[in-house]
């Protein structure tokens, strides 16, 4: 860690009680370390925001019986092939099917590949995990 400087900030007493609650359910050991962490994922978030460079996953569920959307899934993601770092499929029973997608690229490159695997017919649930390159987060 670069040389670290102490800070103090004010809150209302009701806030800081929140906090103070967050930070044990979060089994955090310290206020700072999950300031910390709330200021990582803001910074991501503004990554995003500036459509820059980023990291994250996508998952989703599907029957694998509806017809055509094996298909229609694999062209999407080799539409993004550029973008896709890897796929992970497991079969959840005799039906149905998760995929996880790597992906690394633009957000908003990112968010159109999700919704494009969220919008297909069949897709019973999809979920974007947004993260960072890391590069700024330091
Ligand atoms: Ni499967």
């Amino acid at each position: 860690m670069s040389g670290v400087e102490r800070v103090s900030i004010s809150l209302e007493k009701p806030l800081l009680e929140r906090l103070e609650r967050l930070v044990r359910e979060g089994n955090y050991s310290n206020r700072s370390e999950y300031i910390r962490d709330l200021i990582r994922d803001k910074l991501v978030e503004k990554e995003w925001d500036r459509d820059e460079e980023a990291v994250g996953t996508v998952t989703f569920i599907y029957n694998h019986h509806t017809r055509g959307l094996t298909d229609r899934l694999t062209h999407v993601q080799h539409d993004y092939h550029d973008v896709i770092l890897a796929t992970m499929h497991i079969h959840l029973d005799h039906d149905l099917c998760a995929e996880t997608v790597v992906v690394r690229g633009r957000g908003k490159q990112i968010d159109r590949l999700a919704n494009m695997l969220r919008q297909q017919k069949g897709v019973l649930h999809a979920s974007l995990s947004i993260s960072s390159t890391g590069k700024n987060l330091a």
